[in-house]
């Protein structure tokens, strides 16, 4: 039978366009182009929210992060090859960090991709993806468009979250089909991650080992933050009474200024604590495997919550392992000791409190100076009172001593505020975070940004223009890649990690319209940030910090490696 008249029939764009709708997808992070160019420009007469980037990478860090968020797939659409690859470092982030993601791309020509005859952008970007993303699907004809999203979707949210690949070849697009079946052919997934009850026995078993601690310890990580079940983690937090740790992005998560946080005694209850707990955070290098000089001699036993079974034992034994999604077993904690809990040994608590007064007052008159150029600590004493003025704000935060300085002096009130690099402490997250952040919560965002973090997505400044955003972008200006003062005494070159002095980035915000401000004192800094935050207009604050102020890569400078040759 040939097909109806034209009003029957839809094609591969609108099947694409439905499936998202179906699903809840409202925003597409994307960069335009062959072979999509249309579906944007459909997507967004359709009603989707087309967020066009300057280049893929800071699109995928956008769409990651808003995963992150909001618990669904963040959208990312990329052309073919170059632009795919742009697209995957970003993929692959969002996998390493557990954020769920969806990378969709077009892609040339099957039959000539797979005889490797020359097309046009001509790359396997199928098998490119698979080994970096947690599954990578590729949809062929129109009729499977709703199955392959859905299956995308399921896979990116459920379990442990993480990045999905869905390649589109041109050829899809165009395909027609009879609208009727088309909109059958589409799927909305229902559950799309589901609970996971964890087993009564693994409960019992990990609040017996809690309830026999002497100096028990909670680390809360971004898994925690992502979970959202924030009332639920502070019932059990303070039900207990044991002091937590939380990880850089579960800052918040409980206030950074909660009596039980021992975000400021971070190496004595590392060292000191018999059991700890941790609440979606793995023992990776962020907290030194779990072994070595930074647990201290004492023994330790691990409890850890996590959806994926696999993390368990994979640095240390854990002696208790939970495998369940937080929200539920943060829940069956909290139920089981409805009937009673006896609170840590005050001995440990009060140690913790003294440990942490100690380091705030150590710190707190560093944060008041007024120097100009200014030091990281008198830049950062005022954002860390403009976040405490303005606890809905969202912090993003990369860099090296301006990512671990602002890390310890800026307190974070409310949860999923503090975005950063991350789990492989990744450059170039700065811009794409910020406006995904923006976009997805209607909340104000605070980006501080090293100079030399910012330039990996510094062009995204004027899309930050282009949308009008509530953005307030600090650059933390020391000349250079953790200072400005190194010197080549080889030839004539600048020494490989230092800048053009006296950069002026603010006139990069200009150029698109936005608001530019040279800051040179804390004062300075303190009138222009609050300048934006009050008008909410797209600006870029460039904070004078004095080039020697910082250390060779902040506070991780123990990683770099030694030779005994260099240092003969
Ligand atoms: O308990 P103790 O006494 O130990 O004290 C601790 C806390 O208790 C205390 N503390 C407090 N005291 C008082 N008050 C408060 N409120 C408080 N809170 C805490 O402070 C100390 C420290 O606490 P912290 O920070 O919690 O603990 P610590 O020991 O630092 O924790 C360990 C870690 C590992 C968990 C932590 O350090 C961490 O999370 N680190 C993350 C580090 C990271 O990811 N860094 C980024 C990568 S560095 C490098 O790779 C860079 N590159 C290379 C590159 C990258 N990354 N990516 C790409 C795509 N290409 C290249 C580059 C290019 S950085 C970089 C650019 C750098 O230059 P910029 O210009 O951007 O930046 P500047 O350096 O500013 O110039
Ligand atoms: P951090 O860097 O803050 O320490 P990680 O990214 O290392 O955090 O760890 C996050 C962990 O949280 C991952 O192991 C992931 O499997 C887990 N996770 C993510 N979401 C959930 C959830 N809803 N329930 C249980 N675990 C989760
Ligand atoms: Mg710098």
């Amino acid at each position: 039978e040939a097909p109806g008249t034209e009003q029957e029939l839809t094609d591969g764009f609108h099947l694409v366009i439905d499936a998202l709708k179906l699903n809840g997808i409202t925003t597409i992070y994307n960069v335009p182009g062959i072979p999509i160019t249309d579906l944007g420009r459909m997507a967004q007469a359709e009603g989707i929210r087309m967020i066009s980037f300057r280049h893929e990478q800071n699109a995928g860090y956008a769409a990651g992060i808003a995963g992150y968020l909001t618990k669904k797939p963040g959208i990312c659409l990329t052309v073919s090859a170059p632009g795919f690859l742009n697209g995957l470092t970003a993929l692959a982030h969002a996998t390493t960090n557990c954020y769920p993601m969806i990378l969709i791309s077009g892609s040339s020509e099957r039959e000539i991709v797979d005889l490797q005859q020359g097309d046009y952008e001509e790359m396997d970007q199928l098998a490119i993806a698979k080994p970096l993303c947690k599954t990578a699907y590729r949809v062929l004809h129109a009729q499977d468009i709703g199955i392959g999203l859905a299956r995308a979707i399921r896979a990116a949210v459920s379990g442990r979250p993480g990045g999905v690949y869905l390649d589109l070849p041109a050829k899809l697009f165009g395909q027609v089909m009879n609208a009727d079946a088309g909109q059958k052919s589409l799927v909305k997934v229902i559950d799309a991650a589901p609970a996971q009850i964890p087993s009564p026995a693994s409960i019992k078993r990990a609040l017996d080992v809690l309830k026999g601690a002497k100096r028990p310890l909670i680390i809360l990580g971004k898994g925690a933050a992502y979970a959202q079940a924030d009332e639920e983690i502070k019932t059990f937090v303070e039900k207990s009474g044991i002091p937590f740790l939380p990880m850089s992005m579960a800052k918040g998560l409980l206030s950074d200024t909660h009596p039980q946080c021992a975000g400021a005694a971070r190496s004595t209850v590392l060292k000191e604590s018999d059991v700890v707990l941790l609440i979606g955070a793995r023992l990776n290098w962020l907290l030194s495997h779990g072994k070595g000089k930074n647990w201290g001699e004492a023994p330790k036993k691990f409890i850890q919550v996590d959806i994926e079974p696999r993390e368990m034992d994979s640095n240390v034994e854990i002696v208790a392992p939970v495998v369940g999604d937080i929200g539920s077993v943060v829940s069956a904690f909290n139920q089981a000791m409805a009937s009673g809990w006896t609170a840590p040994p005050a001995e440990w608590t009060k140690a913790i409190s003294s440990k942490r007064e100690e380091n705030v007052a150590k710190m707190a008159p560093k944060l008041m100076n007024n120097k100009s150029p200014m030091d990281y600590h008198g830049a950062l004493g005022v954002l860390k009172n403009v976040i405490k003025e303005h606890p809905e704000a969202i912090l993003v935060n990369e860099g090296a001593n301006t990512l671990d300085l602002a890390r310890g002096v800026i307190d974070m009130y409310r949860p999923r505020k503090r975005l950063d690099v991350g789990t492989w402490g990744v450059m170039g997250i700065g811009m794409g975070q910020a406006i995904a952040a923006a976009l997805e919560t209607g909340h104000p965002v605070l980006a501080v940004e090293g100079d030399s973090a910012f330039g990996f997505s510094g062009m995204e400044v004027e899309t930050i223009c282009r949308y009008n955003l509530p953005i307030c972008v600090v650059i933390f200006n020391n000349d250079g890649i953790y200072r400005g003062t190194d010197v080549n005494g080889a030839n004539a070159d600048p020494a490989t990690t230092v800048f053009v002095k006296g950069a002026r980035y603010d006139k990069m915000m200009e150029a698109f319209g936005g608001v530019g401000v040279n800051a040179t004192s804390p004062d300075e800094l303190k009138r222009a940030v609050n300048e934006a935050m009050k008008s909410g207009k797209p600006t870029l604050i460039n904070a004078v910090i004095d080039p020697a102020a910082g250390s060779e890569s902040g506070r991780i400078g123990n990683l770099n490696p030694q030779s005994v040759l260099q240092k003969k």
